[in-house]
């Protein structure tokens, strides 16, 4: 969608002029803007509150040097990120990623989306995200603990349970949390809920570990539901094979629908029979391996080298849950010439600005990320609260909340999109309703 109004171009022209060189940034500031614009219209009062020039710029960032040694004594520096976005309706929260392309740029387009996702969740939960350029693949677990221990030691000066609580994304598992949390409790002296996704024996949650995929699958059933559609007998494909992959697949194969493909940045495996998800989490969660040994053991199944092509298999619904840009006009459109009806998102931002053209035009539901990957947030939002009450809850309890609050979020999405005259557009209704609540927070807490 185009921006036009005059006041969201500047804002968005002086935004990109003091940030340069950050593309992913500015493509998620970009959409969010292009769906704002009925809502300055009706609320000049957020406009004169200064609320959207505040809301674009973090309200920290901070960058740090992350020096470690490999098991061969050899010394290595990576750069670690924690931006810490909005903190209007509660204390940063969001995950930290470990992946070579981590930048500043990546860190503020995830924080800035974090910031809207959290505020739908109806938890009182800020925004926040970090991370850093460290490559996880093939170390020893070993340099995993060295690394992770560096990274906690600069970064426990700038968190805290009531102040900001990270929690994973890529390449950030129950593994690395745990090496993470040790080192802050001993460092800070205190044992406190600071993180999330954290042991089951040591303050997790249940269902955290799920609660991404199975959050994602939630508000599509909702989404299909509600367009007079259903999982029962759909082919599904499923990008990634990493933690919100896999419960994807699960919570959709237990929907009825037949999941055929999974994929990581090597290839794309294609099972027709459906994806033995037993063999999947043996070869990620177990071993892990990369997903092509699929095929070793499941020789009827195909692997491709290259992930595009997924988006070339006929399917009825498309669950993109690896990485940002994923899926671009070409694979758009290869989907809606085989039919695919949905696409809705378990990976941040992982369709192009042209995909999502294709989406609309070709008349595909489309479910955006913000809203459809939330349930991870929530349930650490959940973790948190079971932290402070000192308990912990059953696996069904956790997952009944988080089923309620995928559910408020697709109707909030679904009611705004009405509200200001775009119904059935669940991106709009998005942005609108998350930044609704943080923007009169904002302005309810004066200048700051
Ligand atoms: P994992 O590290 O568990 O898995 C990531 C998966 O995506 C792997 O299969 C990985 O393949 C693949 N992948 C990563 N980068 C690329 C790339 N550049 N090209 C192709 N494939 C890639 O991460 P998660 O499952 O936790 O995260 C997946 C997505 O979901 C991310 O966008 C994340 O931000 C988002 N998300 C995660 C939440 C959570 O709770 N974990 C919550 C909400 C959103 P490979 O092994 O080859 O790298
Ligand atoms: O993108 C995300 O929402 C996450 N990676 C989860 C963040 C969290 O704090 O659980």
């Amino acid at each position: 969608m185009a921006i036009k109004n005059a006041y969201l171009l500047d804002l968005l022209a002086r935004t990109e002029k003091r940030n340069p060189g950050e593309p992913e940034f500015i493509q998620a500031l970009t959409e969010v803007l292009s769906t704002l614009e009925p809502v300055i219209e009706k609320r000049q009062d957020l406009v004169d509150a200064g609320v959207l020039e505040r809301i674009v710029e973090p309200e920290r960032q901070i960058i740090f040097r992350v020096p470690w040694v490999d098991d061969n004594g050899k010394p290595h520096v990576n750069r670690g990120f924690r931006v810490q976005y909005n903190s209007a309706i509660g204390p940063y929260k969001g995950g930290i990623r470990l992946h070579p392309s981590v930048n500043i740029g990546i860190i503020k387009f995830l924080g800035f989306e974090q910031v809207f996702k959290n505020s739908l969740t109806t938890l009182p939960m800020g925004g926040g995200k970090g991370g850093s350029d460290f490559d996880p693949k093939g170390k020893s677990d070993n340099e995993i603990m060295n690394f992770c221990q560096s990274f906690m030691t600069e970064l426990c000066r700038h968190i805290g349970a009531d102040l900001d609580v990270p929690a994973g994304d890529i390449g950030t598992g129950a593994r690395e949390i745990g090496y993470m949390f040790g080192q802050y409790k001993r460092i800070r002296n205190e044992w406190v809920g600071v993180l999330t996704g954290k042991g089951l024996n040591y303050g997790g949650s249940l269902a955290r570990k799920e609660a991404t995929g199975y959050g994602l699958c939630y508000f599509t059933h909702e989404m299909l539901q509600a367009n007079g559609m259903s999982f029962e007998g759909k082919t599904v494909l499923v990008s990634g094979s990493g933690n919100v992959a896999i419960y994807a697949c699960e919570k959709a194969t237990e929907y009825g629908a037949k999941v055929v493909a999974m994929s990581d940045s090597n290839g794309y495996i294609y099972d027709k029979d459906g994806i033995d998800l037993a063999l999947v989490k043996q070869i990620k969660e177990v071993e892990r391996k990369r997903i092509k040994e699929y095929v070793e053991r499941k020789p009827s199944a195909e692997y491709h080298e290259g992930c595009k092509g997924i988006w070339t298999i006929p399917c009825d619904i498309a669950l993109p849950c690896a990485t940002q840009n994923e899926i671009d006009g070409e694979s758009a459109r290869a989907l809606a010439k085989n039919g695919c009806k949905v696409v809705s998102e378990g990976a941040n931002m992982p369709s192009t600005p042209e995909a999502i053209e294709v989406y609309f035009e070709s008349g595909m539901l489309y479910g955006p990320a913000k809203a459809a990957n939330a349930g991870g947030v929530a349930t650490s939002g959940l973790e948190m609260s079971q932290n402070s009450l000192r308990l912990s809850w059953s696996f069904e309890e956790v997952d009944e909340k988080l089923h309620g609050i995928m559910k408020s979020i697709f109707k909030a999405c679904d009611t705004a999109s009405k509200e200001y005259g775009m119904p059935g557009n669940y991106m709009a209704g998005a942005n609108i309703a998350g930044f609704i609540k943080v923007a009169e927070a904002m302005k309810a807490q004066g200048n700051v």
